[in-house]
């Protein structure tokens, strides 16, 4: 597309002079052959989709089948967010902290505009303008992707209030995060994610898949926004939103954070079973939750994101309905399988297996294949518009006040499958020792168990220790903080499989913790916090659940116990200098209770 230089962005680019200055900086950098303003507008997703389509970075799907929806297939090298190449460049390593890999600023900026120099020369910069939060969201935040990337401009258009909304927001003299992606030749060895929070900049080389380059979203949400929230007073997690309505009206929210690929979207788009008639779940986020305390001295949260940018395995219309809906149009898949009717497919969907088809790298699949036709991170990306949960309130500026803080892992053993913390301290001790098994979300291995404090391991912008202390620090801005449950719908029985059904029958475990916020619900004290009596959880209807195995998923285990705290050592060895000591207290109490 021959478009505009740089110098003469379309009109109703605010007259902002930093940011001409710092585009027209990286115009000079990166040399571009052309450079495209962004406006957000539906003329303009069709002709970027169509060129996007012409060069092979799209495939168009069976548009009657899947209107609107598109398949990319990534470099096979470049499948998930590497965390080994992502980097926190504070000014001392302090104060990026032990769980961060560190930098330099200086350091980093050099080696990175090097590998940026001329990286655009025969090729397109898109000026991708975004809006994290809602226009009048007193959280609200801009920012502007500099991209080399056309997926990456249609994605953000999908995840993120993208287009002149943003420039609107932004205005002659707004503050905005700078991000800078060049996908280079997309090879590992010149791969880095790197954040300077004290600049409020993010630059990303050599990748083109989601949370690596899509900046909205674990860069900005998360790092940048976990920074800023300690120097704010307000909170950026790992967390999603959703309401929970009773039949009586009355309603509720909730805040949960799981480690990636650990049950997020599922959760924040349940479908009651049938027991639960009149109760509706309503999604408000499915991803990243920022939190500040209202006037009424409880705690609110928006969704920052537009759409969601889900794991597609698995995902069926049993396990997740309204996500088959969701992404049904208007969706950019990645890295699934193609069938040759145009469809897509992938390992756990409805129906019938395809006799053939085009696994996620293009190559023929069938039954009798060994790999996974879709791989086991692939994703769609898709407008939250779509839906059918979704809540009103989503787009409401001051967001909704949470009544129950959720922490949960991926865990075989020792985690029941609910309890609650005694206090928000206890709570914090709680979520600050999380671990979870890893998944296929981050590049390496998967199944081991590794301490994921809060879910945010990978995305806290600043030191851990201090992450920790503005946890404590919170409590005291809240006249009514939320109660914290900590929950583990994977917990499996010697026979290997789950103790507990999950996905919808999980509304199940939420009643009970609407109910205890609301001083409804009864619990036992246990040495772990307080959980639910044997009949506690309602398994009314649930077919194949005998009463036994509800005792084995809530049972706790005192020597297990005894083990996940000394592993909790290794966490608490690597924070030591900056961890808060009422951790340290807390973890003496859980001995002694123990
Ligand atoms: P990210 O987008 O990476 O942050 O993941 P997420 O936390 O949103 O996880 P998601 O809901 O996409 O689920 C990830 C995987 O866990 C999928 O393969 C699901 O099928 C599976 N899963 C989700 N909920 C449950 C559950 O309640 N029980 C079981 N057994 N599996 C679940
Ligand atoms: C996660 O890994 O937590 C995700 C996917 O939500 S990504 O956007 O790649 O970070
Ligand atoms: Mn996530």
């Amino acid at each position: 597309m021959t478009t505009a230089p740089a110098s003469q962005p379309k009109s109703g680019v605010p007259p902002h002079a930093a940011l001409r200055a710092w585009v027209n900086e990286m115009i000079e950098l990166c040399q571009p052959d052309h450079v495209y303003w962004c406006d957000g507008s539906e003329a303009e997703k069709e002709t970027l989709t169509a060129q996007a389509v012409e060069a092979g970075v799209l495939i168009e799907l069976n548009q009657e089948k899947l209107p609107g929806c598109y398949l990319h297939r990534s470099n096979p090298n470049d499948v998930a967010r590497v965390e080994e190449l992502t980097f926190i460049c504070t000014r001392t390593p302090e104060a990026a902290g032990p769980t961060n890999n560190w930098k330099a600023p200086r350091e980093m900026y050099e080696k990175l505009y090097g590998l940026a120099r001329g990286a655009m020369r025969g090729r397109t910069m898109y000026v991708v303008p975004y809006l994290m939060g809602m226009p009048g969201s007193p959280l609200a935040k801009v920012g502007v992707e500099l991209t080399d990337s056309i997926y990456v401009a249609l994605s953000m258009r999908i995840m993120t209030r993208m287009g002149q909304i943003a420039w609107d927001t932004l205005g002659a003299d707004g503050r905005f995060t700078k991000g800078l992606h060049c996908m280079l030749d997309i090879n590992p060895e010149r791969r880095y994610i790197a954040h300077f929070p004290q600049d409020n900049t993010i630059i990303s080389v050599g990748s083109n898949y989601g949370g690596n380059v899509l900046l909205g979203k674990k860069c900005l949400a998360l790092r940048l926004g976990s920074y800023l929230g300690r120097i704010e007073h307000w909170m950026a997690e790992h967390m999603l939103i959703l309401g929970v309505e009773s039949p009586t009206g009355e309603k509720n929210y909730v805040a949960a954070a799981f480690p990636s690929a650990c049950g997020k979207t599922n959760f924040a788009m349940l479908i009651p079973p049938k027991h639960f008639a009149g109760w509706k779940i309503t999604t408000v986020g499915d991803d990243i939750a920022w939190m500040k305390p209202g006037p009424n001295g409880r705690l609110y949260a928006i969704n920052p994101e537009a759409g969601y940018f889900g794991v597609v395995p698995g995902t069926n219309s049993k396990s997740n309905p309204n996500a088959m809906v969701l992404m049904a149009r208007d969706t950019i898949y990645t890295n699934v399988a193609l069938t040759p009717d145009g469809d897509v497919w992938w390992e756990g969907k409805d129906g019938p297996v395809p006799e053939q088809c085009l696994d996620w790298q293009g190559r023929l699949w069938t039954p009798a294949s060994k790999e996974k036709a879709a791989h086991p991170n692939s994703r769609f990306a898709a407008p939250m518009a779509n839906n059918p949960a979704l809540a009103p309130e989503a787009n409401d500026p001051h967001g909704v006040p949470i009544s129950a803080l959720i922490f949960g892992g991926r865990r075989a053993t020792t985690l029941p499958l609910v309890f609650q913390a005694f206090n928000w301290i206890h709570g914090v001790y709680i979520g600050a020792t999380m671990a979870s098994e890893t998944t296929a979300a981050a590049a390496g291995a998967t199944g081991q168990v590794r301490r994921d404090p809060m879910a945010m391991l990978p995305f806290c912008g600043y030191n851990m220790g201090d992450y920790f202390r503005h946890w404590l620090r919170m409590r005291k801005l809240l006249k009514r903080p939320p109660n914290v449950f900590c929950v583990n719908w994977f917990r499996k029985g010697a026979d290997g499989q789950f103790l507990w059904p999950g996905y919808g029958e999980n509304m199940r475990v939420l009643k009970w913790i609407v109910d205890r916020c609301r001083g409804r619900a009864p619990a036992w004290e246990t040495p772990v916090g307080w959980m639910p009596e044997s009949d506690g959880i309602d398994t009314t209807g649930l077919p194949d659940y005998p009463p036994e195995k509800m005792t084995e998923a809530l049972s706790l285990n005192l020597e297990e116990w005894k083990r996940e705290v000394l592993m909790q050592d290794e966490l608490f060895f690597k924070l030591y200098s900056d961890l808060p000591k009422e951790l340290i207290f807390q973890r003496e109490l859980l001995i002694s209770r123990l």
